[in-house]
């Protein structure tokens, strides 16, 4: 009796402690850092993941060493100790432990109003060093001397200051200041705290005067605050970034020259990932911009003929569109081209809109693969737009009445419930159209972007493509999806 009754309570023991560890592994290994990466530029290519996810506790209660932010040496404001990393092999585990309620807190909040890891953000601190992700063959090349200076415009809503400030001082740690002219921040009417006074503050306190702040008085969104921060700017170049980006080195001159030898060349950098969970800098493939009938923006391989020339993979290649938030061009070819359409609102849409009319309108839309910047690529879209419209719909039938002829005929036949939806005025978008004397969209896609497929009375037959060896198969890329 007494010996079956110590069995049972064994048994008991047994079950609780396999239960507890069962429940335990769940909670540690399934948590949100778990979620795949899904929204970098190809899909399938994952940035490097620096740790294990196991080494990540939720929850630990005392006084355990706190990581400090990771500051460089060189820092000019002499605000940090700390060198930080160089390449993602030195990342440090503890980055994104959470040692007690407060962690936690900044943890949540940042992945509710940021979608991603803020915890991490305020822990890398305002400077660090980021993998050198070029080719090699990129630190061969020289660039002229006499380089256009560029005014950088970072619009921002409700940004993570960390992350702000982080885009702000890799641009000043990483772009030589003869050709830095300013930085333009435009702030969109933020609601958050930090953004408002002690933002203010920070800059006046400790950045260069050539750190400029705008702010809206009310939210015009990421379109029309890009062309209030142009129209501020003084820079023979403009370049935009969004605010959550980290620039690479070199970034700056490989970007310029394009520009300095034709002025209707629009030139963007290689977009490299930083992770949303663990804010690690990886590299991107080279990939060139294309779109679908949905009129959202895709990544495609490049054609083997883009990388023939002699500077091989290291030329610029010819885009057929940009993702829109990292850019550079001549800001006297910014205005005379017609800005951006101000009619469009919030998000969505503006980098279809600038693709086409950069090549219809007489100009060039090229990809640098030697100058790289770092963009944090989220789960999703952390902020709505105001009364929760569909700003990128709105924007996306303006683009496709405007610029698209015809063809915009396949945007409706995946879109009917839009065919009637008012779109505002577009006059003044048809007039500069006119005024530009512009290609038709039959000629950008016979010319620019062949290997569109089109459907019904206007298909034609498919060129051949070939694509550079050693890359996937274009079917992975169509489900590629445009990160947020
Ligand atoms: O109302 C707003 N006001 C703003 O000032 C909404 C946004 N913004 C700011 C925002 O804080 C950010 O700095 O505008 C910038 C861009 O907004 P994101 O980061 O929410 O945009 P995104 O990165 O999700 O989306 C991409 O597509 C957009 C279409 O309108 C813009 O062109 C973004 O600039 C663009 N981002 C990139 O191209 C970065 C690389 C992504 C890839 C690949
Ligand atoms: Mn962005």
């Amino acid at each position: 009796m007494g010996s079956a009754t110590l069995r049972y309570f064994c048994y008991g023991c047994l079950f609780t402690s396999v239960t507890w560890t069962l429940l335990l592994f769940i909670y540690f290994n399934f948590s949100e850092e778990t979620q795949s990466f899904k929204y970098v530029p190809i899909k399938g290519f994952e940035p490097q993941k620096p740790f294990p996810k196991k080494f990540y506790p939720r929850f630990v209660r005392g006084s355990v060493h706190v990581p400090e932010p990771q500051h460089k040496d060189s820092n000019p404001l002499g605000n940090g100790a700390k060198n930080s990393v160089e390449g993602d092999a030195e990342f440090s585990p503890e980055m994104g432990m959470i040692f007690n309620e407060q962690d936690q807190e900044v943890r949540d909040l940042g992945y509710q109003k940021h979608a991603f890891n803020m915890l991490i953000s305020n822990r890398l601190g305002y400077h660090r060093d980021v993998p050198d992700t070029r080719d090699p063959k990129c630190k061969e090349k020289s660039y002229p001397p006499d380089l256009p200076h560029a005014s950088i415009v970072i619009c921002f809503y409700n940004e993570a200051l960390s992350a702000l400030l982080r885009t702000v001082h890799g641009v000043l740690d990483r772009t030589p200041s003869y050709l830095l002219h300013e930085i333009i921040l435009v702030d969109d009417n933020s609601e958050l705290d930090d953004l408002k006074e002690h933002l203010g503050v920070y800059i006046s306190k400790n950045l260069p005067n050539k750190i400029k702040l705008v702010r809206n008085e009310k939210r015009e969104g990421l379109i029309r605050g890009r062309m209030i921060g142009a129209s501020h700017a003084t820079g023979k170049v403009l370049v935009f970034l969004d605010s959550h980006c980290e620039v690479n080195k070199l970034w700056i001159q490989p970007l310029l020259t394009p520009i300095r030898e034709s002025r209707r060349t629009v030139v963007c950098p290689v977009i490299d990932i930083i992770s949303a969970d663990t804010l690690t800098y990886s590299s991107s493939p080279v990939v060139r911009g294309g779109f679908n009938w949905g009129l959202h923006f895709k990544w495609d391989l490049v054609p083997l003929s883009e990388l023939e020339g002699p500077e091989g993979a290291t030329s610029p290649i010819k885009s057929p569109t940009m993702a829109g938030g990292l850019f550079a061009m001549d800001r006297e070819y910014f205005n005379e081209l017609g800005q951006y359409d101000s009619g469009m609102d919030i998000w969505g849409g503006e980098n279809l809109e600038i693709s086409f009319r950069i090549w219809m309108c007489g100009g060039k839309l090229l990809i640098i693969p030697c100058s790289r910047v770092g963009h944090i690529f989220r789960k999703r879209r952390p902020y709505g737009s105001p009364g929760g419209r569909d700003t990128m719909a709105h924007n996306s039938l303006r683009l496709a009445h405007v610029w698209m002829d015809d063809y915009k005929e396949q945007y409706f036949a995946l879109r009917p419930e839009l065919r009637n939806r008012s779109y505002g005025n577009i006059t003044d978008r048809v007039e500069l159209r006119k005024k530009l004397n512009c290609e038709s969209f039959k000629w950008y896609l016979d010319n620019i972007y062949p290997e569109m497929q089109i459907s019904g009375p206007n298909a034609k037959p498919q060129p051949p493509v070939f694509f550079n060896r050693g890359q996937k198969r274009p079917k992975t890329l169509q489900r590629g999806r445009f990160g947020v």
